[in-house]
This record gives C-alpha cells, sequence and structure tokens, in this order.
C-alpha cells in the first residue's frame, strides 16, 4: 500500500515462519521507500533475508539485528542501538514466540515454562516498553501500530499446552489493556491470532525432532507463513482512522484449537 511509503518497521522473531515472510511481504507490498528491522537470536540468517529482500526491493533498506526478546538488557539496549535513520519506528510487529513440549502438569520442565513466558510474554512487554515512548513522542498523544501476534491457543486453552496456551491469553490481555491504555492517541494496537500455521513452530515444540512435528500436519492442510504475512501487512496499510484490533484466521478444515478435520 501507498501508505507504507516511507514507514520504518521493526519485526521481532524474524528469522523464520511467520516474522519472515511479514518481512518479505511488506518488501514486496511496499518496494519504494520502506525501512525494516529485521530482529531475532540467528543474525546470520537475518543477514541471508537482508540480502534477499535487498536483490528484489531496491528501494528497501533492511537492518538486521540481533536480539534476544527474553533478555531484559538486550531489549532495553535495543532503541539506543539503532542508527539515526532506523530510529523512528512507525509499525512495531511483536511475531517472536515459542513453544516447548506438551508436557502436562505436574511434569512440566520449569525451563520450558520459564522461555515460554519469558520469550512470548515478557520478551513482548519489554519490546512494547523499549518502542512506545517513539510513538508517544508524535503529535495527538502519539503514532504508530503496536501488531501482536497472539493464537488461537490464547482464547482457548488445549491439553498439553497449558503454559503456552496461558502466555497466549497474557498476550490478549496485555494487548486489550494496552488499546485500552492508548485511546487518547492514534496509536493502533492490534492482536493477529493464527490457527495452524506450518513454520519452525512444531520443530520447536518437540525439541527439534523433525518426525515428530511433521505429524502434526498429516492429513490436514494447514496456512502458509505467507497467508499470515498477508494479514499482518494488510493490517498495517489500512486508513490510520482505521484499526483492525482483533483477527482470528483459520486454515479451511480448523474451527477451534482442536477441531480439525482430518483425512485419513
Ligand atoms: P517459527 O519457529 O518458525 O518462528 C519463530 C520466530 O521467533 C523465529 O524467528 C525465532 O528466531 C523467534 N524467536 C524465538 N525465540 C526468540 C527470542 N528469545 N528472541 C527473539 N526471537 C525469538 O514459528 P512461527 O513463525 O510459527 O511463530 C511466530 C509467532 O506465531 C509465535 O509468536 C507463535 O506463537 C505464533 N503462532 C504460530 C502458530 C503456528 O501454528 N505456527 C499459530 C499461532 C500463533 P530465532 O530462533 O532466530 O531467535
Ligand atoms: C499455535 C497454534 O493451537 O498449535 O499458536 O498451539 S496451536
Amino acid at each position: 500500500s501507498q501508505r507504507l511509503k516511507g514507514k520504518t518497521i521493526l519485526i521481532t522473531g524474524a528469522s523464520s515462519g511467520i516474522g519472515k515472510a511479514t518481512a518479505l511481504e511488506f518488501a514486496r507490498t511496499s518496494p519504494e521507500d520502506l525501512k525494516l528491522i529485521l530482529t531475532a537470536r540467528r543474525i546470520d540468517t537475518l543477514k541471508e533475508i537482508a540480502a534477499e529482500i535487498e536483490g528484489f526491493a531496491k528501494g528497501v533498506k533492511v537492518l538486521p539485528v540481533k536480539l534476544d526478546v527474553s533478555n531484559p538488557k538486550e531489549v532495553a539496549g535495543l532503541v539506543d542501538g539503532l542508527p539515526a535513520e532506523f530510529k523512528e519506528v512507525d509499525v512495531l510487529v511483536n511475531n517472536a514466540g515459542l513453544v516447548k513440549g506438551v508436557a502436562q502438569a505436574p511434569s512440566i520442565a520449569a525451563e520450558d515454562i520459564d522461555v515460554m513466558f519469558a520469550t512470548n510474554v515478557t520478551g513482548l512487554i519489554n519490546v512494547t516498553q523499549a518502542i512506545l515512548p517513539i510513538f508517544k513522542n508524535r503529535p495527538d498523544g502519539g503514532r504508530g501500530d503496536i501488531i501482536n501476534i497472539g493464537s488461537i491457543a490464547g482464547r482457548e486453552p488445549y491439553q498439553g499446552g497449558s503454559i503456552y496456551c496461558a502466555t497466549k491469553a497474557a498476550v490478549r490481555s496485555f494487548t486489550d489493556a494496552l488499546r485500552r491504555e492508548l485511546i487518547a492517541s492514534r496509536i493502533r494496537v492490534i492482536e493477529i491470532d493464527p490457527g495452524q500455521v506450518e513454520t519452525e513452530f512444531s520443530v520447536v515444540r518437540f525439541y527439534g525432532d523433525k518426525d515428530k512435528a511433521k505429524k502434526v500436519y498429516e492429513g490436514v492442510e494447514p496456512l502458509t507463513p505467507d497467508d499470515i504475512a498477508e494479514v499482518v501487512v494488510f493490517t498495517a496499510g489500512r486508513r490510520e482512522n482505521v484499526v483492525i484490533a482483533d483477527t482470528l484466521i483459520f486454515p479451511n478444515h480448523q474451527a477451534a484449537a482442536t477441531v480439525m478435520h482430518r483425512k485419513t
């Protein structure tokens, strides 16, 4: 959209899946004059994505930044570390997130509980607090977009997902409170909740076991990361008075977190 022209967009978790697809989609949609700050822990992967984008979208400037959102010190240094031409962030896409395991209480590993909350909840909140002062400094009480990637899991808890679901419910609650808190500004607070998307998500859930991850998608047709990326970019490209506040996206054969039609 022409409305995205000249914008600076920061994406967390841009090295894979939905975050990477979102970076590519912003560049495809607005190839003329856009600045993309791509963050994640895998900096080498981000550099490859930056080169790919700059290869097809000559007018897009890409800045890869190594950022572990679960590390409060790294997040605190994020804005100071940005070069001047990338400092005026307009759109924040809080996408970094993960699930570890399918264990049920009382057998959930303490480390998994910690990493899920530190990444999906505290990480998202800390990044938001780091960027929000930039937004609030603008006229009319502030402008800018905060787009949080939640999940169907935040609306509907399921067995074996208690911690992950709790983290996404926390994202939902934080997002809704923030939208209320910022009501006197022009800042848009947005949540996009995917259903099943095939990414590295399940590989991470099963601690790198690709066979187990593959089984999750057997007999179903999951969404692709591009499907979500299109919604993120569409949402960001609306007229400033239009807030697509809350979106739930399923693949055709999914109707709830665990209601899926499987072909056998
Ligand atoms: P992927 O595993 O493919 O991507 C996750 C991204 O998050 C990676 O880029 C990873 O980068 C990043 N990440 C993980 N931990 C951290 C961290 N501590 N600091 C910074 N970045 C981190 O999964 P998806 O693309 O599927 O996941 C993206 C978001 O979408 C998540 O919030 C997930 O919960 C949500 N979601 C996914 C669904 C699905 O079915 N796939 C459905 C609903 C929501 P790196 O490892 O380089 O740090
Ligand atoms: C990921 C969707 O339902 O597989 O957020 O946990 S689910």
